[in-house]
This record gives C-alpha cells, sequence and structure tokens, in this order.
C-alpha cells in the first residue's frame, strides 16, 4: 500500500520522490531492490510482515555529535530561537520522510516530539500542542503510530536513574513524563509503549540499594500499566533490555533477566520485550538470541532493528545491512508465528560522517531491502526439508518411549540412573552445524530473492 506523501509549505528533501520498488536490476541508490510491500511471502505481504518504523530521534534530533566534538548534520528544519516553530518543521519533515520512504509506522520520546517546558504543566502543555498537530499529520497520510515513549535519561535530574533513583521526587518527575506520554500515546492510537531503562541500574553497587531499586521499578511500573489501562490503551508495554552504556550495569540486562523479571513481578503479559539488536550484541549475545529467547517465552513484543560493529563494543546503532543477521532474526519472528502487533524500528543512525540529506534515505533503503531479503531467505530455510529434518533428528529420543515419558515428568532419577546402567554408552550423534550453514548459505547464493 503506498501512504500520501505528506508535504508542509516546505519540501525538505527535494528531488525525492516515493521510494519505489524497481527490483534487483535497478542501480537507482533512491529505489528498493527487494522491498516490494505488497508481494506476498509465507502468506502475508512483506509490508504486513516488516511493519517498518521510523524513529523521531536519530532520524530528526540528532547531529552526530559525539565525546570528541559536535554533530556534523545540518537539520534544516530548526528554527533558531523559537522551540515551538522547530518542533513543527521537525514535525513536517518527519512526515514528509516517513510517507516519501513509504513506510507504515513511526515512533517517538515524548521530547522528541515536543520542547521540554520550565514546569511540569509546560511540558504536559507542549506535549499536547505537537501531540495533536501529529494526529492531524496522521490523518492525512495514514501514518501510524507503532509506540511512544518518555525519555527519562537525558535530563541531568535523571543521571541517578528514573524509576529507580534513590530519590523520590525524580520519581515523581518520571511518572508525570510518562502519564503524559501514555496519554499522547493513546491519542495517536499507539500499538505499543516502550520503556527503555535508560539509567536504571547503577555505576557504584557500593552505594546502590539494588533490591529496593528494582522493587521501586517494578511497581512503578505496575502504576504505569494501570494508568494506561485506565485511559483505555489495550496495546502492549514493552520493555527494552540494554546491559549497559549510559550505566555500568543496568537492570534490564538482556531478554532472559527481563522475562525472570517480568514473571516475578507478576508483569508478564501486559508486558512484553522490545529486543535492539545492538542491545543484544552488546550484552555478549547475537540479535537472533534475544529473539528467541523472548519468543520461547512467549513475550517477543517488537524490534529495534540495527546493529553495532564488530570491531568493537559500543551501541554504535548503525543501520541493518548484515545479512546473516536479518535472516537469523526473521527465521525466529516467522517460526514465532510473527511480530504480532510489534513491528521492525529503525532505532539506527547515519554515522556521523555521513552528511548529505538523502543519506537518511539510503540507509532506511538499505534496511529494509536487507530485512526484506532476510524474510525472504528465512521462509525458504524454514520451508526446507533437510532444516526441518536436522532440527527434529536431533531430539528425536524424546519424541517417544522413555524419552517421552521423561517429558511428561513420569521417571524419577532413580529409574533414569536404571536406564543408563541398561542401555550403556550412548551412541556419537553429530550435531551437524557445519551442514546447517551451508545449507543457509546455499539459500543465500541462489540469488534468486526476486523468485516469488
Ligand atoms: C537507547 C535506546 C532508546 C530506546 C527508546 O539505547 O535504544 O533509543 O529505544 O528510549
Ligand atoms: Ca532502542
Ligand atoms: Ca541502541
Amino acid at each position: 500500500m503506498s501512504r500520501k506523501v505528506f508535504s508542509g509549505d516546505t519540501t525538505y528533501f527535494p528531488g525525492v520522490g516515493q521510494i519505489q520498488y524497481e527490483g534487483p536490476g535497478s542501480d537507482n541508490p533512491l529505489a528498493f531492490k527487494t522491498y516490494d510491500p505488497s508481494r506476498i511471502v509465507a502468506g502475508k505481504t512483506m509490508e504486513e510482515h516488516l511493519r517498518f518504523a521510523v524513529c523521531y530521534w536519530h532520524s530528526f534530533c540528532a547531529t552526530g555529535s559525539d565525546p570528541f566534538g559536535p554533530g556534523t548534520r545540518v537539520l534544516p528544519w530548526t528554527v533558531s530561537g523559537d522551540p515551538k516553530a522547530s518542533a513543527t518543521e521537525k514535525l513536517n519533515a518527519a512526515f514528509e520522510f516517513f510517507t516519501k520512504l513509504n513506510v507504515p509506522y513511526w515512533c517517538f520520546h515524548d521530547f522528541d516530539l515536543a520542547w521540554e517546558g520550565s514546569s511540569v504543566a509546560e511540558s504536559e502543555n507542549n506535549l499536547q500542542t505537537m501531540v495533536a498537530l501529529a494526529k492531524e499529520r496522521q490523518d492525512v497520510t495514514g501514518m501510524q503510530l507503532l509506540w511512544g515513549t518518555a525519555n527519562v535519561f537525558s535530563n541531568p535530574r535523571y543521571m541517578n536513574g528514573a524509576a529507580t533513583n534513590p530519590n523520590f521526587e525524580v520519581l515523581t518527575y518520571a511518572a508525570s513524563q510518562v502519564k503524559a506520554a501514555l496519554d499522547a500515546t493513546v491519542e495517536l492510537g499507539g500499538q505499543n509503549y516502550v520503556f527503555w531503562g535508560g539509567r536504571e541500574g547503577y555505576v557504584c553497587l557500593q552505594n546502590t540499594d539494588t533490591k529496593r531499586e528494582l522493587e521501586h521499578f517494578a511497581m512503578f511500573l505496575e502504576k504505569a500499566r494501570d494508568y494506561g489501562r485506565s485511559i483505555g490503551f489495550e496495546g502492549t508495554f514493552l520493555i527494552e533490555p540494554k546491559p549497559m552504556e549510559p550505566m555500568k550495569h543496568q537492570y534490564d540486562f538482556d531478554a532472559q533477566t527481563v522475562i525472570g523479571f517480568l514473571r516475578h513481578h507478576g508483569l508478564a503479559g501486559d508486558f512484553k520485550l522490545n529486543i535492539e539488536a545492538n542491545h543484544a550484541t552488546l550484552a555478549g549475545h547475537s540479535f537472533a538470541h534475544d529473539l528467541r529467547m523472548s519468543a520461547d517465552a512467549g513475550l517477543l513484543g517488537s524490534i529495534d532493528a540495527n546493529r553495532g560493529d564488530p570491531q568493537n563494543g559500543w551501541d554504535t546503532d548503525q543501520f541493518p545491512t548484515d545479512l546473516y543477521d536479518c535472516i537469523h532474526g526473521m527465521m525466529v519472528v516467522l517460526q514465532a508465528g510473527g511480530i504480532g502487533a510489534g513491528g521492525l524500528n529503525f532505532d539506527a543512525k547515519v554515522r556521523r560522517e555521513s552528511t548529505d540529506i538523502n543519506d537518511l534515505f539510503i540507509a532506511h533503503i538499505g534496511g529494509m531491502d536487507s530485512f526484506a531479503r532476510g524474510l525472504i531467505i528465512a521462509d525458504r530455510i524454514l520451508k526446507d526439508p533437510r532444516f526441518s529434518e536436522l532440527s527434529s533428528e536431533r531430539y528425536r529420543s524424546f519424541d517417544s518411549g522413555d524419552g517421552k515419558r521423561f517429558e511428561n515428568g513420569e521417571l524419577d532419577l532413580v529409574t533414569l540412573r536404571d536406564l543408563a546402567a541398561k542401555n550403556g554408552e550412548p551412541e556419537q550423534v553429530s550435531a551437524r552445524q557445519e551442514l546447517l550453514e551451508n545449507l543457509i548459505n546455499d539459500h543465500i547464493a541462489r540469488g534468486d530473492c526476486q523468485v516469488k
């Protein structure tokens, strides 16, 4: 489906029309080579499977500053000295970009969209003003909100955390922002609401009461959930794991940590997980690992699609162009039956050295084509009988007989011991990892992502 291109008074991406699918022969950098929104794969269109979203913060707010120097990106929508005009022009630029890229969803933090006021009431007012304008643009274009969130980590008041801050007054401030961001998300028909625990963790273990902070965190989430439900939010609350950066340790370390936390506090169900590729790798896992852990728990909610750089361990938030990552990730998503009401949000930024205005389009196109290829190839691998045989064969001994009885809880430890004594040394069975890797490469090498 094509969205109506939004145009404000100023065009911020001149010379770029709506990005079209031109297929593999195209050498147009501003065209899709594989992502064809209406193409059917595994019973659904690519648009329905992938549910792409563009994030507001990296794409329209960040200039590329780093600890060694200021930003390099010029944001032509900034109106100096006039925060409301700047926010409005930024919104216009964002909607022009979303609709030219032809993605169905977008995501924001409260103070990406609006500017922070000097009091709670002023900030709430600023956000409401911008939400009204965003709603108008959604109505005109058909764009939808994948998720909203609150930035409770940038302002210096949050240096020791938000919901886990040792100072109760800071916690209440965070609550005021989460309440306003939930109101905004509901007003914009958002399908999810995200909590990324930016500074929910510690820098110094010796001055931190970790037990108390984690209890405060759970209580805060419970109250946010209750408020959201009371104003009619029917979507999913999402926790986004990340092990560190900015804190030395963050409580939402990785998928399995968050799953345990949600279950322990009775929050699983209302809350699921938003898995970011670069956060999984920062935790020493792969993207597919955290997806798999979430999916196994029935708690895979959404995805922040990006990647790190294998040469360093930072959260570089690069655009996802690693084909293996996309294939392995989409294999988990397809096996889980899809991403549901979640999506693939490009929480990614162009490199500080990429300063052309069109680099933002090119980066998103690359990410979308990579996931489209990932989807096609993952579907083929999952349908390849050699693949299903490889995995089902490994567990065959549990499919019947004593193995099945063990799974059903019918065999005690002594019986298991007696079986070992009776059966003797087990036969060695190869895990055949290399065969599996070759099979995946064979599907990539077919190179015919276009065959329908
Ligand atoms: C930062 C996070 C953040 C969340 C939303 O590392 O990825 O952008 O996605 O607060
Ligand atoms: Ca993220
Ligand atoms: Ca990140």
